[in-house]
């Protein structure tokens, strides 16, 4: 009696410990290499598309992608701990909040996972981007530059007085590379002439619609007088939520300018409105190469010791109405 207890006993503590911590260790060598991509946003187009192109590339090269979501630092945190469990090598990232940096380092440490961040660069407790972490990401005052011109390039075209026209800045101030896109949309603006005075700040809680549509919404109220905008944020979702602001306004689509970022689902269903909208074009980056790109980076360093570029900057291209396929097909969206 006493000795089947026992047995037992170590059994079920047997069974404990293999599926626990040392799952790593059970992982066999010839298993094909499986590497993790998180995303702050699962459910923006975006961050399918670069999922997507992950995953494709593991089906072309022969490894496995696990996809996850990871909304908040739980989620990334428990995330980490799964990949680990499975024997999975490493990882991409586009982090909920930048300043988890050191915490996920700590975590991938654990597990001796190499990873790499897509999108939004990690940054320590002073700030300052993790210089040994591989990023992959916009080249985000450049684009945001675009952004400035594109509207002052309309603004032009429609022969709107720029003292007539309010601009909606809607920003996150929390993300770096979210500043340097709305600053380089600024800048470019105020070089075309464009009032300083009439630049108002829209602060977004979430880099979404509806983090767009609750920034803009006060700010609307706020200036009745204003009859023309313009709108821009570090992306297209945000710039969306924005108009859909002025619509419930009854501002009319005609007196309203909205330049995006991104290039992905969201904009080409506006597009494709049988009436335009105030959504008048976004810069399109291609975020099949994020997915795909920063997943070879990877895969090469975990496969072949080769060190990824410290940091890769892409470039964006202006998407509007009339040439949104065309643009879509270049990029290889
Ligand atoms: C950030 C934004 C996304 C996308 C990405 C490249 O993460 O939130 O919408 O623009 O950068």
């Amino acid at each position: 009696m006493r000795n089947n207890f026992k047995k037992l006993a170590l059994g079920a503590i047997a069974s404990v410990v293999l599926a626990a911590p040392f799952a790593t260790q059970a992982v066999r060598a010839d298993e094909p290499l499986k590497i993790g991509f998180l995303v702050k946003m699962p459910e923006q187009a975006w961050f399918i598309n670069e999922q997507k192109a992950a995953t494709a590339l593991g089906k072309q090269d022969g490894f496995t992608v696990v996809n996850i979501g990871t909304p908040d630092g739980e989620k990334v945190l428990s995330a980490i701990d799964n990949l680990g469990a499975q024997g999975a090598k490493g990882f991409v990232i586009c982090a909920p909040d930048v300043r988890l940096g050191p915490a996920i380092r700590a975590r991938a440490k654990q597990y001796n996972m190499k990873f790499v961040t897509v999108d939004d660069q990690l940054v320590d407790s002073s700030g300052k981007p993790l210089a040994d972490v591989p990023h992959l990401g916009m080249s985000a005052s450049k684009i945001g530059n675009q952004v400035g011109q594109a509207i002052a390039d309309e603004m032009k075209h429609r022969g709107w007085k720029p003292e007539e026209v309010g601009a909606l800045q809607i920003t996150d101030y929390e993300l770096p590379t979210a500043k340097a896109r709305t600053d380089g949309a600024t800048a470019a603006l105020l070089a075309s002439g464009f009032p300083q005075a009439n630049i108002f700040n829209a602060p977004q809680k979430t880099t979404d619609d509806e983090g767009g549509f609750n920034a803009v919404s006060p700010v609307l109220s706020q200036h009745p007088n204003i009859k023309k905008w313009v709108i821009y944020a570090l992306n297209e979702e945000s710039v969306l939520g924005g108009v859909r602001a002025t619509e419930q306004l009854h501002i009319p689509g005609t007196d309203v300018i909205g330049v995006g970022i991104n290039g992905a689902g969201e904009a080409f269903a506006e597009f494709q409105k049988k009436e335009p909208t105030g959504f008048y074009g976004t810069i399109a980056v291609s975020s099949t190469n994020h997915g795909k790109d920063s997943t070879q980076n990877l895969v090469d360093w975990i496969t072949k010791g080769k060190q990824p570029p410290a940091d890769t900057q892409t470039t964006g291209k202006l998407m509007v109405r009339s040439n949104w396929l065309q643009v879509r097909q270049d990029l290889g969206i």
